[in-house]
């Protein structure tokens, strides 16, 4: 197992904070609380490693379930330089409710760092909210921040909005440190990085913001953090890269040094259908793979390549892929969007179709939401459904407390959001409670208590609410509203 060194002199703590959605009586309110958060984990593992003065405290407020009352109590303790917040759009609520809290609650007034997806894409937020915050950094930080938090500590002045310079070589970035978390809090999977950038264009993602280039971290290099970690997951992994196979040979090296290894690996990953083929999948079944989530978003050939930007796959090629799946015996889940712009009735019927006939082990179904950075942004601000002030006004709960629901979701022409929210809910309840499912989940689970229990929770859910109570999550797409 991999170690990683302390040094004694560090004189100043720097204290990372996950936020969460938003605060109901002070209490942490979360959509999904069981995947650790990388990010602020990098930063972290990157000042515990390079820097000589800051120590790192990471604090995950709904993996924790820690109250704005106790988190004043141990910021008060710690005494931090700085607190460092990482900010995704849905979080906002959140990241205003904790910056406040902060400043009048934690006496020796540490500064306040904003960071991750939202701030990255929409980096005058900050100035937006001068009062609460004091800097921001876009895009990935890991040298900024540092150089920064160091800047400030010799009484140098940092600029309010810098961009984060991006670390070419991933191999010189150190591993989430695995001590920084209370890991049994989080999903029995590891989640882990093997690549970083995304080249694509996808009209709902606003990813390119924090960085597009793409790089990937060496075979071998990913393969010490997965022997830092087996113990812990038993070789479970979930890769959190937007579009695991981009770089087909990187894939390839991974695959054949974790069967030199002998390593007995299960992992999942997300991709896209054309960045597949037989030879590829047959590499990564040997190599543990599992479960892959393919983004589809629409059964419409035509909105794929136009208004989405999904490129140029044809219906006919994935069902090529899933019964390539199939035959592998690999996992396939497909995530789609009903409500696209342009988009028809006979259109969201042609995706309904595919999603119930096409023969996908899992499903997840979303309403495109406009993200500052994407170009669905830009098209629903053009439609005045989104906006700088609607933004902050979703942040200061002015249009209501929570995400979903409350944060602006694209309609098009002559589709109403309540048939939108309805015919999610038919999908999802015919995908999910049939006879099929019921046995393949019985045969998975039947083992298991706590699995089973979970089982009970989602059929609940999903007779009730129309969504499964663990909402299926795929990088780049959002899961269901
Ligand atoms: C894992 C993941 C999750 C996990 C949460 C992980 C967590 N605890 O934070 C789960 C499954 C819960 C999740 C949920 C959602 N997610 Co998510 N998720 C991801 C994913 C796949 C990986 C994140 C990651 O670890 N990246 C790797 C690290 C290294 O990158 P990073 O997080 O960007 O961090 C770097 C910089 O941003 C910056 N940084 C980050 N924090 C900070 C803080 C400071 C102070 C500073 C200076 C810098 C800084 O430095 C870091 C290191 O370089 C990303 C896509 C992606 N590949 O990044 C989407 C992504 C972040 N998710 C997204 C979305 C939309 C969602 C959901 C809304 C989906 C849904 N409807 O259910 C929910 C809502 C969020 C919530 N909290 O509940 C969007 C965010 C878009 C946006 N504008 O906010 C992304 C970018 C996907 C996309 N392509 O659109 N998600």
């Amino acid at each position: 197992m991999r170690s990683i060194e302390e040094n004694n002199s560090k004189t100043e703590t720097v204290v990372f904070i996950s936020p969460p959605i938003y605060f109901s009586g002070g209490l942490p309110v979360a959509l999904d609380s069981s995947v650790p958060p990388l990010g602020i984990m990098y930063l972290a593992s990157y000042i515990k490693k390079y820097s000589l003065r800051f120590t790192p405290v990471v604090i995950d407020m709904a993996a924790e379930n820690i109250s704005l009352r106790d988190l004043g109590v141990r910021l008060n303790k710690l005494k931090p330089f700085v607190v460092g917040i990482s900010s995704m759009t849905p979080q906002l609520q959140g990241c205003v409710e904790l910056a406040g809290f902060i400043k009048k609650n934690v006496f020796h007034r540490p500064k306040i760092f904003l960071g991750g997806p939202h701030v990255s894409a929409d980096s005058d937020f900050v100035n937006r909210f001068r009062d609460i915050f004091d800097y921001a950094i876009t895009g990935e930080a890991e040298k900024t921040f540092l150089e920064s938090i160091e800047k400030l500590a010799r009484g140098q002045d940092v600029p309010a909005v810098q961009a984060g310079e991006v670390i070419d070589d991933l191999d010189k970035i150190p591993f989430p440190d695995k001590s920084l978390i209370e890991r049994k809090k989080y999903s029995e999977y590891e989640s882990m990085i093997f690549s970083r950038g995304c080249p694509y264009s996808c009209y709902y993602c606003s990813r390119p913001a924090i960085s597009k280039t793409v790089r990937y971290r060496s075979a071998e290099n990913l393969i010490q953090e997965i022997k830092y970690v087996y113990d812990f997951c038993a070789g479970k992994i979930d890769f959190q890269d937007d579009t695991f196979t981009i770089n087909k040979k990187a894939v390839f090296d991974f695959c054949a040094a974790a069967a030199r290894e002998k390593l007995r690996l299960t992992w999942r990953c997300n991709t896209r259908i054309d960045l597949v083929d037989e030879e590829l999948l047959r590499a990564m079944k040997a190599g543990g793979c599992e479960l892959i989530h393919f983004g589809i978003e629409s059964a419409s050939e035509k909105l794929r390549r136009g208004v989405i930007q999904k490129g140029n796959f044809t219906n006919e090629q994935i069902i090529n892929v899933l019964a390539m799946c199939r035959k592998l015996k690999i996992k396939a889940a497909g995530y789609f969007m009903i409500g696209h712009p342009g988009e028809t009735k006979e259109e969201v019927k042609e995706t309904k179709d595919m999603i119930l006939r096409s023969g996908f082990d899992l499903m997840g179904l979303s309403i495109p939401t406009p993200f500052p950075g994407s170009n669905l942004y830009d098209i629903a601000e053009a439609k005045g459904i989104v906006n700088k002030q609607v933004i902050d006004r979703f942040a200061r709960k002015e249009m209501g407390e929570g995400y979903t629901g409350i944060y602006p979701v694209y309609t098009g022409e002559g589709i109403t959001k309540d048939y939108l929210f309805s015919l999610m809910k038919e999908i999802n309840r015919k995908f999910y409670v049939n006879l099929r499912m019921f046995l393949r989940k019985l045969a998975q689970d039947l083992f298991s208590w706590h699995k089973l229990a979970q089982d009970a929770r989602d059929l609940f859910s999903l007779l009730v609410r129309g969504v499964s109570s663990r909402k299926p999550y795929v990088a780049g797409r959002r899961g269901s509203q």
